[in-house]
């Protein structure tokens, strides 16, 4: 909370621009105003992250580190301005400065160092440990480029690097003295010093991380964390050009080029594993960078290094930070010198585990002979865990050696990350209730029954203040009108609103929010793509990366079954539909791309076809990112939750989305089965496959998609459609997915669930014909969305995993 008024705001905006700019603020670009707008923020911010960081200091309590590869914050000038609460007189005074604030803030470079729902949860983790009051705080890398930018090109994707930092970050400080020293390759010498083996790695070469921190504001509570992102570069920077022939010259710059490209690019997969080293590197650089930093400070604060555990909680976020585990061990062991046993308790003790994935195919895994290389020391000591680790289970499993080689760390030529992360942590946790169960039960069950008691589920959840208050602004007043604003800071709360929902005067303002967010997304439409659509139309929309098993050849299919029924029968009476679609297939993903090419084929047939185009229209919007889902999720009716049971391990869109008051249509997967228990069955559509049906076609078989083909007409018919030249004049253009269908038995059950889905549809098409009841229907999903604040996941987190006391002041 700032205290300061319209006036004073005036005064340091124009002299923030001149101070930068040299010149009046009316003379400015759009993008200057933007930058000094954002500057003047962060010095506002600046004293209250120096108080933070003070207090901090002066009462020692534990502090938590989220360590992730990804960390997808968006924007941060309407966030921030919220979190100050000062967004209204900031309003204000710019308009009398003639400047819309909106403009300004739509201005802003999205920070997109993620990938998706794994990187959007760390941001949202952030927003709310701020909120909260607990010292959290992310530590990660600082690509020099981000997610890649999606253009469609001639209804293909099109990658162009996302090059963010183009026109610089006002958020970021570069804290150039407090950058660390990370050591690749080399060797280990060995040697007795004082009767103690001891080890230090030799010829090795150094790499410089510099820290950029950026602060993050909690809901005018004064509190600012920090997020750290390390950048690399050499160590020297200085080239004596004087001394350099030309050809030295060069390979000085190569040499600056290679180490740089450790912190250049986020890598696009996020559900496809290969083992690339640069990858590791960066995972190495990072965790290191920010372990070694975090001791430093630790040992200027405290004289005990046997009780770090006690004051530091390290989290990782998927195995991608697992190094954290050797990395803690090198420090204490080589660096502290405390003993194995010592080491190993603060490690285990310190560090907790989230798993995000079942997929197989995710599975982290590095070949033994590129990690030695690289990481010989900390090689060793994963060999050193995996000796006693194996030892252990020796002596407990006696003789069952299939068991002990499924849980060994380093085995078939590989070093198991998930193994290590397990292993070596204290806590490990799914993300939703299914999820967490078919890690013990399947997954990870042999771990699970050597320590049952790691294992726990924390349900995903997403920030309300980003996903409630400021994207949907207007919502947010009706709720505070009615429910009053108890909901802000706990917004399980806002159940409070299903006592108006029998009101019809709310339930009539709730459609208009609706609508006019509507009619915001189909001027966006118009602007972009210059396609009409229809704001009383069903916004029916699926927005997240495009991947097999989310299935979206399944919305796509039962669209071409609709159009094949309304050019039979134009006179059908449906509700007319905008099918909206939006996400990033990984550049190396065919099968994705080509889902995407068929979209945008779909789209183009039924958008030009005059028989339909007053019923249905299909969009594909470009280069899906927070700011644009930040536009759609508030304006959409009908939300797709359509992954094949099992696959998807919570989903977090899916929780957006009931908090803007749409309705979900969904499997029993992630985290939909816990919406369904909070809204109830009436108040959202389920169809397909569950869980147990699907692991079952999964062990025994059984599972035929020709027999489905041939026995379902409708199935035939667009099936055949994907090669007959409906769509495209190359009838080869989507053999791939017909072929994933067919000749491949649908691995992701997509016919199977078919008939399941268009009956849910229809349900979904009559409930829209009841206006009142549908309102109702979208008021209990915005009612029991508070749950799903990640406010109540990160108070799980701290409670059950980091200490109670990291929470204390709130209990
Ligand atoms: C791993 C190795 C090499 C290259 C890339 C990766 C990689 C990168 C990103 C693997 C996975 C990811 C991201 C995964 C992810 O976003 N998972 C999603 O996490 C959400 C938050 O928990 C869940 O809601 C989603 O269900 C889950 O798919």
């Amino acid at each position: 909370m700032i205290y300061i008024n319209k006036n004073s705001l005036k005064k340091d905006y124009k002299r923030k621009f001149l101070e930068i700019n040299g010149k009046e603020l009316e003379d400015g670009t759009k993008e200057q105003q933007y930058e000094a707008l954002g500057s003047l923020i962060r010095d506002y911010v600046a004293k209250e992250w120096l108080n933070t960081n003070n207090k901090y200091k002066e009462t020692g309590e534990k502090q938590v580190y989220y360590f992730s590869m990804e960390f997808l914050l968006g924007r941060l000038l309407g966030s921030s301005l919220m979190n100050l609460g000062i967004r209204d007189i900031c309003r204000e005074a710019l308009l009398e400065l003639n400047i819309d604030l909106d403009e300004l803030e739509n201005l802003e470079q999205d920070q997109g160092l993620g990938n998706g729902g794994l990187g959007r949860l760390a941001a949202c983790f952030l927003d709310s440990m701020a909120s909260l009051n607990i010292p959290g705080h992310g530590c990660g890398i600082r690509y020099k480029y981000g997610f890649f930018e999606q253009k469609i090109i001639d209804g293909k994707q099109v990658e162009l690097s996302d090059n963010w930092l183009r026109s610089g970050n006002v958020w970021e400080i570069q804290k150039r003295d407090k950058s660390e020293i990370v050591k690749f390759g080399g060797d280990v010498k060995m040697e007795t010093i004082d009767g103690k083996l001891t080890f230090t790695q030799v010829n090795y070469e150094s790499i410089l991380a510099i820290p950029y921190d950026t602060p993050i504001t909690g809901y005018e509570n004064e509190v600012v964390n920090t997020l750290r992102l390390w950048s690399a570069e050499p160590v020297s920077n200085e080239f004596d050009f004087s001394s350099f022939s030309r050809g030295e010259f060069l390979k000085a710059i190569e040499y600056k080029n290679s180490v740089e490209s450790i912190s250049l690019v986020l890598y696009p997969e996020d559900s496809f594993y290969e083992g690339k080293i640069l990858r590791l590197k960066q995972q190495y650089f990072f965790v290191s960078a920010g372990l070694q930093s975090i001791v430093r400070h630790y040992k200027k604060y405290n004289s005990n290094i046997y009780e770090l555990d006690e004051k530091i909680s390290i989290h990782i976020n998927d195995t991608h930070p697992t190094l954290a585990i050797p990395e803690l061990m090198r420090i204490l062991l080589d660096e502290e010198k405390l003993s194995w046993e010592e080491a190993w308790r603060i490690t285990q003790n310190t560090i907790s585990y989230t798993n995000h994935t079942i997929l197989a195919e995710a599975l982290e895994k590095w070949p033994i002979n590129m990690f030695k290389k690289i990481l010989p020391r900390i090689y060793m000591i994963i060999h050193e865990i995996n000796e006693r680790h194996c030892k252990d289970l020796w002596n407990k499993y006696i003789g069952q050696w299939d068991k002990i080689s499924r849980m060994a760390i380093i085995a078939d030529g590989f070093v198991r990350m998930a193994n290590l992360a397990i292993v070596g942590s204290h806590s490990v946790n799914g993300v939703a209730k299914l999820h967490t169960e078919i890690l013990k039960k399947k997954e990870m069950s042999d771990f699970y029954y050597l320590y049952p008691n790691k294992f726990n589920n924390k349900t995903n959840g997403i920030t309300h203040r980003r996903w409630l208050l400021k994207s949907n602004p207007d919502l947010a007043n009706l709720l505070k009108e009615t429910i009053g604003e108890g909901f802000i800071k706990h917004p399980m709360d806002l159940l409070n609103f299903e006592k108006y929902l029998s009101d019809n005067n709310v339930l009539g303002k709730l459609r208009n929010i609706k609508l006019n967010n509507k009619v915001k997304l189909s001027k966006e439409i118009y602007g972009s793509y210059g396609i009409k659509v229809d704001p009383n139309s069903i916004f029916d929309v699926q927005v997240k990366r495009i991947h097999a098993y989310k299935r979206q050849t399944l919305n796509c299919l039962r669209i071409m079954d609709l159009y094949n029924k309304l050019i039979e029968n134009p006179n059908m009476d449906i509700n007319p539909r905008t099918f909206i679609f939006a996400g990033k297939a990984a550049p190396g993903y065919i099968l994705a791309k080509n889902t995407i090419e068929l979209i945008t084929s779909i789209a183009n047939k039924i958008n030009n076809d005059p028989i339909v185009k007053d019923k249905i229209k299909v969009i594909m919007m470009e280069n899906y990112r927070v700011s644009l889902a930040e536009k759609i999720i508030p304006a959409t009716d009908l939300s797709e939750q359509i992954s094949t049971t099992t696959k998807e391990a919570s989903g977090t869109s899916n929780m957006k989305f009931m908090m803007n008051g749409a309705l979900t249509i969904a499997t029993l997967d992630g985290a939909n089965i816990e919406i369904k228990d909070e809204v109830k069955e009436e108040n959202i559509v389920i169809f397909g496959l569950t869980a147990n049906e699907v692991l079952d076609y999964h062990n025994n078989g059984g599972y035929s998609s020709w027999d489905i083909y041939n026995s379902d007409n409708r199935i035939k018919r667009i099936i055949d459609n994907l090669v007959d030249g409906t769509y495209s004049y190359d009838r080869e253009k989507f053999r791939a997915i017909y072929d994933s269908l067919l000749k491949y038995n649908d691995e992701f059950f997509v016919l199977k669930d078919f008939d399941s889905y268009i009956r849910a549809q229809e349900i979904v098409n009559e409930l829209y014909g009841n206006k009142l009841n549908w309102q109702r229907i979208c008021g209990v999903n915005i009612a029991h969305s508070g749950i799903f604040s990640s406010d109540r996941t990160i108070k799980e987190y701290a409670t059950g995993i980091w200490g109670s006391d990291v929470l204390y002041k709130n209990l």
